[in-house]
């Protein structure tokens, strides 16, 4: 039950016990030997916090403003694909659940929900995440249709120029729409709620991609998206162009070197997120965690740098800040508690990661997040 979930593991396990298989090791699985994934939230292990006592903290600020937006606490919903396949309601319990808790939410160009209606869900500051399409018209439209639609910050992610080796995917067949073949349905057949809740819904949709993706016309694979739409030949004059286009908060998502960090702060980007993917694209590759310190010594007091990756506890946010970052992504933390309930799963759990961050910074002796910094951490 969800009143019976109290940390990240609880709601994984009670969406695993709700999703059809294929869908739960979507969100669950990542690339390769799912080395990153896993590292992602041990390297939060590499340091430990160091509290300072007796310093006033009763009252506790918990508010950032990243990339000119001012947010309750500096964790944010990071976009994510395909919402609402996890639970119906998808990037709408989403919306409505950073609303609530004044922070920031993506939705995503694979998004379930248009990002019009996700603007009138929320007021919240809304991110727009994207990828670049072979289709340069594409992706003109999208920024258009964002601008009109009051998007705060276009976000692009450059980790994902062909797709990553997502072994559990290819085991289970995962693909959009359902290839309902008997071994399909067998598995959807275990999960009778979510299965109803699903086909009596209105249909799955892509409504940022619809008028270019025919979803009647076979199913879309992961590797089929990258391979077919996305662009690998994209580099940074095509992504310089976007950004002068767009003339607002722009950033990149999947920078990982100070090298890129400062061609970013080149072309006129606002924000970077330091980011693997989830573990979902390059395995083997660093966490976000890891390349902070070298990243906001290099650019911090030039744009915003953020991170996600296998964030689960309000320390993790503690240790990030202390490093610098400016405000913390997370995925999996409030995917899992879609699927499990809904926009209620959502609101608990961000209300869990509040709660763990208040009590965090009153244990280490912290009134305001401008108190963090690396003083608060040793390295083992
Ligand atoms: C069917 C297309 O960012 C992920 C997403 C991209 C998914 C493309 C799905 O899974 O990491």
């Amino acid at each position: 039950r969800l009143s019976d979930c109290h940390n990240f593991h609880d709601f994984r396990r009670l969406a695993k016990r709700r999703l059809p298989g294929p869908i739960f090791n979507y969100i669950d699985g990542a690339a390769d030997d799912e080395t990153t994934y896993r590292r992602n939230t041990a390297s939060f292990e590499s340091c430990d916090l160091l509290p300072s006592v007796l310093r006033g903290v009763g009252d506790v600020d918990m508010s950032v403003v990243v990339m000119g937006q001012k947010l309750s606490m500096p964790v944010y919903c990071s976009p994510t694909a395909l919402q609402r396949l996890f639970h119906h309601d998808g990037e709408r319990a989403v919306a409505a659940a950073a609303d609530r808790f004044g922070t920031m939410f993506g939705v995503s160009s694979l998004g379930t929900i248009s990002l019009e209606e996700a603007r009138k869900i929320s007021t919240a500051p809304q991110v727009y995440q994207f990828y670049f399409h072979k289709d340069r018209g594409l992706n003109r439209e999208m920024m258009a249709r964002a601008k009109q639609a009051g998007v705060e910050v276009m976000m692009l992610t450059v980790d994902s120029i062909t797709g990553g080796n997502r072994e559990r995917d290819k085991r289970t067949g995962f693909a959009i729409p359902f290839r309902l073949n008997l071994a399909g349905m067998a598995q959807f057949a275990v999960k009778p709620a979510w299965a109803i809740n699903y086909f009596t819904h209105e249909k799955f949709r892509l409504p940022q991609l619809d008028t270019h993706v025919d979803m009647g016309s076979g199913t879309m694979s992961i590797s089929r998206y990258f391979t077919e739409m996305l662009d690998p030949a994209m580099n940074w004059d095509d992504v310089a162009e976007m950004v002068k286009i767009w003339g607002g908060h722009f950033c990149l998502k999947g920078i990982m070197t100070v090298e890129d960090a400062k061609k970013a702060i080149d072309i006129g980007c606002t924000g970077i997120v330091l980011s693997n993917h989830g573990g979902r694209q390059l395995d083997g590759s660093r966490s976000g965690f890891d390349q902070l310190a070298e990243i906001v010594a290099a650019v911090g007091d030039q744009i915003d740098v953020m991170m996600d990756g296998g964030v689960q506890r309000g320390t993790h946010v503690l240790k990030a800040l202390s490093l610098g970052a400016k405000a913390v992504g997370v995925g999996r933390y409030y995917l899992f508690p879609l699927a499990a309930a809904g926009q209620a799963g959502v609101e608990r759990a961000l209300l869990q990661m509040r709660t763990e961050i208040e009590r965090g910074m009153k244990l280490m002796g912290c009134a305001s997040v401008s108190e963090l910094s690396i003083s608060n951490l040793r390295f083992r």
